[in-house]
C-alpha cells in the first residue's frame, strides 16, 4: 500500500512537535529533544508552555468525534508542554518515524514512543501529520515574534 504521509518528501518543510505533559512530568525533554537535534533539523521555536482547554480542542479537533477526546484534553491540559517547531527537507514525515507509532507498544524500537513509552493514552510526543497540518499547528502554538529563522553552520554538513 502506498502511504503518501510516511514518504519523505524533498521540499523543506516545517512541523510542530510537542512534549506531552507525561513527557515534561517523566524528565523527559532533553532526550526528546535531542534526538531532533541529532537528525539534522533546525529548531525554530521552543516553549514550556500550560496549555488551556480550547487550545487542545482546537489541535485535536479532526478527534472531536472520538470517544477518548475528553481523555485526551484532560491529558494535554494537565501539565506544561515543551511546544517545538522544527524544519528541513522531509521534516514531516521523518519526525513521524523518529516518532513512531500512535501505540507505543507497536511502535519500533529506536523510536521516541517505541524507546520511551508503553501507552496510546501516555505517548509522550506529538508530530505533525503533514506539512499542511504542521504550518497550521506552528501556527496555532506560537505567536509572532517567536518563530526565529536562522542559518545553522553544520548546513554545508548536512547537505550536498
Ligand atoms: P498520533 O499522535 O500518532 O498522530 P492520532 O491518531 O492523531 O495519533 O491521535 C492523537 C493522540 O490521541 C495520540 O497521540 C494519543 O495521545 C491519543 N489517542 C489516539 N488514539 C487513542 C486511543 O485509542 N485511546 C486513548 N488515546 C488515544
Ligand atoms: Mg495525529
Amino acid at each position: 500500500i502506498f502511504l503518501p504521509h510516511l514518504v519523505a518528501s524533498l521540499e523543506v518543510e516545517q512541523t510542530y512537535i510537542m512534549v506531552k505533559p507525561d513527557g515534561v512530568q517523566r524528565g523527559l525533554v532533553g532526550e526528546i529533544i535531542s534526538r531532533f537535534e541529532k537528525k539534522g533539523f533546525k529548531l525554530t521555536g521552543l516553549k514550556l508552555f500550560q496549555c488551556p482547554k480550547e487550545l487542545a480542542e482546537e489541535h485535536y479537533k479532526d478527534l472531536q468525534s472520538k470517544p477518548f477526546f475528553p481523555k485526551l484534553i484532560q491529558y494535554i491540559t494537565s501539565g506544561p508542554v515543551v511546544c517545538m517547531a522544527w524544519e528541513g527537507v522531509g521534516a514531516v514525515a521523518s519526525a513521524r518515524k523518529l516518532i513512531g507509532a500512535t501505540n507505543p507498544l507497536q511502535a519500533e524500537p529506536g523510536t521516541i514512543r517505541g524507546d520511551l513509552a508503553v501507552q496510546t493514552g501516555r505517548n509522550v510526543v506529538h508530530g505533525s501529520d503533514s506539512p499542511e497540518n504542521g504550518k497550521r499547528e506552528i501556527g496555532l502554538w506560537f505567536k509572532e515574534g517567536e518563530i526565529c529563522d536562522w542559518i545553522p553552520v553544520q548546513e554545508p554538513w548536512l547537505r550536498e
